[in-house]
């Protein structure tokens, strides 16, 4: 009797684990034979079972889905899903297309409710860790901030997710002082910074801080919102400000605090 109760006993432990187990093994393919195209793979990791792939891409915030290459067993990790502008779902039979909605979150560890702004490692201790990506150059000090200075032409949104990227913003200049000892640094060349008008014509704010311009040192006759319409705030070769079209691609500055 007592040998019946432990069997039993044993019985729904094991079943317990194995349902636990189960459901963190419940993947959906959302395409099977089928891959996604789109510009831009965040990242490529090679030589990796479907399950991690999947678990990689829910530890980062900008991944929405994966391409699974099957005989290779290689994972990208794409920043967009079927049916957003730039991409388009191509057959190919050694590829499975997996979106991240109903994916069991638990795969993501201790990374499941991070608030790392892009990419999430789970430690063996059981913490979370968030990586960030590094300054190209290097980090300059000036005060209680410090900049970055990326001569890297990109769109104001990819400039704006790039300084994001580093743990910073894209720079919001508020005051003189600044200003000047910014111009010192980037004369003869043009910059986006983090200020834009795509919420509201006409009325400009910092995107990461939220708040309207304080400080501003717009060249005379701007912003224009000029031909179709002009969103995003550049810095001229002059260090006068200027509003641009965001889809045009150039130079760009982060900032992050000193102690953050
Ligand atoms: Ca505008
Ligand atoms: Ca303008």
């Amino acid at each position: 009797m007592f040998g019946l109760k432990l069997f039993t006993f044993i019985s729904t432990v094991h079943y317990a684990v194995l349902v636990q187990i189960d459901n963190v093994s419940n993947i959906k393919v959302t395409a099977s034979g089928k891959c996604i195209t789109f510009s831009k793979v965040m990242n490529v990791f090679p030589i990796i079972g479907q399950k991690q792939c999947i678990r990689k891409c829910l530890q980062n915030r900008k991944c929405k889905s994966v391409n699974y290459r099957k005989k290779q067993l290689n994972c990208e990790l794409i920043a967009a899903k079927q049916g957003e502008s730039g991409t388009s779902l191509v057959l190919d039979l050694e590829c499975d297309y997996i979106e991240m909605e109903n994916q069991p979150q638990e795969l993501a560890g201790s990374c499941k409710a991070t608030s790392c702004k892009v990419e999430c490692v789970p430690l063996s201790s059981g913490k979370p860790f968030c990586v960030y990506g590094k300054c190209p150059t290097s980090w300059q000090l000036n005060g209680e901030k410090k900049y970055c200075f990326v001569k890297n032409s990109l769109k104001w949104q990819a400039a704006k997710d790039s300084c994001i990227w580093m743990d910073g913003y894209l720079l919001e200049i508020e005051s003189e002082a600044e200003q000047t000892w910014i111009q010192n640094k980037t004369s003869g060349d043009r910059w986006w910074i983090g200020g834009t008008d795509e919420e509201s014509e006409g009325t400009f704010i910092w995107v990461h801080s939220n708040t309207t311009l304080n400080y501003t040192n717009w060249l005379q006759g701007e912003p224009s919102n000029g031909d179709t319409g002009e969103n995003c705030l550049e810095m001229l070769t002059e260090g006068v400000w200027n509003d641009k079209n965001c889809d045009s691609s150039t130079y760009y500055i982060c900032e992050k605090k000193t102690f953050q």
